[in-house]
């Protein structure tokens, strides 16, 4: 294996600036940023990014889901081979941090700006993705880009896909101008390598600099509706009451004391909660709660999804309510190609960074890809494991070095 000999070529004020670039579109907090899905601030990060693109002289493919794809072939002696493809996604949740796939992309344009500063040349050509709708936030399912990518989401299901305000992919990608052309699922490429910030504290907790990610947990997002009777607050005895705000109550404490439970990587949050009509002086009509469960083990992911069906209806049957469920996403377990985990933590070593296996705990495009390409993934550390928050942060120098071993870890694959 090579080492990148000197100086790696990359500038990480120039990767922190285009970062910057992205979070002031719609900043939140100090850090922050909000860019939901297909909004006017998802539009700006897209512009931007096909400013950056072009000016790098890549091919620019917009699919019909609005997925970004930009090829530099200037140093590829094969260009008609699959490319080697990195990137992430350019979406953040409403509590967005400057960081969580924004990091991805931009590393990626980071590699290539290094590359043709030092005419690097590889067999094959490089891509660089920016994934529509990763977060989920205002679409679902989440990873709704890479899904059609691959061939896991038919594109006319994630086109007809409403929104929580009430409008559909189609017509949201039509506003912003993205509604592409170049057809989905596409042809896989030959590897894909996604570069994003852990999003927990294992690696900041140890002081590990690069993480070599072995898989991705599975993920179940379901969306509970408790139906009562709304009455008056005053005059509605307790006994009389059939009250869905308090068996969905009785979800939210059951969902953690399940995780606590059942133990190891289970974890279980309910981050949505939504009362009707909502006023203080009214008993709920309904209840709709959307409860997040994820476990790196298939079985108990499953065990957790029945305890809570089997909770649920318990629930409300003791309240004489009516009870519905839907599942809005669901995910198992992914893990990444042994060969391409070797080679981040062969290349992290090799470099002399302090590197170890582990899981990720958010949800990525990476775990689509790995339905059709060898696939794998590094992190770098999260300051005090925060993020989905605008407090998010990573340290230049550890944004430095995941970026360099991902040049790295392109660079051997571009040469297979
Ligand atoms: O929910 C997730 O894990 C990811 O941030 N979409
Ligand atoms: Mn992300
Ligand atoms: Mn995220």
């Amino acid at each position: 294996m090579r080492t990148t000999s000197g100086g790696s070529g990359i500038d990480v004020n120039r990767l922190l600036e285009r970062l910057a670039a992205l979070a002031e579109l719609a900043p939140v907090g100090e850090n922050g940023s909000c860019r939901l899905a297909l909004t006017d601030a998802d539009k700006g990060a897209r512009d931007l990014l096909c400013g950056w693109m072009a000016d790098l002289g890549m091919e620019i493919r917009i699919d019909v889901v609005g997925n970004i794809v930009g090829v530099w072939s200037a140093g590829a002696s094969d260009p008609e081979l699959d490319p080697v493809m990195t990137g992430s996604h350019l979406d953040t949740v409403a509590t967005g941090g400057r960081y969580d796939g924004a990091y991805g992309v931009v590393a990626g344009l980071e590699v290539i700006e290094a590359f043709a500063a030092r005419s690097v040349r590889t067999r094959r050509s490089l891509a660089v993705a920016a994934f529509t709708n990763e977060e989920g936030a205002r679409f679902t399912p989440d990873m709704m880009g890479s899904l059609v990518h691959v061939e896991a989401l038919a594109s006319e299901t994630a086109l007809a896909a409403v929104s929580s305000d009430g409008v559909t992919v189609a017509e949201e990608l039509a506003r912003i101008g993205y509604l592409g052309v170049w057809p989905a699922p596409a042809r896989p490429p030959f590897a894909f390598v996604e570069l994003h910030i852990e999003q927990g504290p294992i690696l900041d907790h140890e002081g590990t600099v690069i993480g070599a990610v072995s898989g991705v947990q599975g993920i179940s997002w379901q969306e509970l509706t408790f139906v009562g009777q709304s009455n008056h607050a005053g005059t509605t005895p307790m006994h009389l009451r059939r009250d869905p705000a308090y068996a969905a109550a009785r979800v939210v404490t059951f969902v953690r004391e399940l995780a606590a439970e059942l133990g190891g990587r289970q974890v279980g949050t309910v981050g949505r909660l939504t009362l009707h009509p909502n006023l203080i002086n009214v008993v709920p009509a309904w209840a709709t709660l959307a409860v997040d469960l994820r476990n790196t083990d298939a079985d108990v992911l499953i065990e957790a999804e029945r305890r809570l069906a089997a909770f649920a209806a318990e629930v409300a049957e003791a309240e004489q309510l009516e009870v519905s469920s839907r599942s809005l996403v669901r995910f198992d377990p992914v893990n990444f190609t042994p060969a391409m985990v070797d080679l981040v933590e062969a290349v992290a070593l090799a470099r002399g960074l302090s590197t170890r296996r582990l899981a990720s705990g958010a949800g990525h495009d990476a775990q689509m890809l790995a339905q059709v390409c060898p696939t794998a993934m590094i992190f770098v550390p999260s300051d005090r494991g925060i993020s989905h928050n605008p407090a998010e942060h990573t340290d230049p120098e550890h944004l430095r070095a995941g970026t360099e071993v991902l040049a790295e870890v392109l660079r051997e694959l571009a040469d297979q």
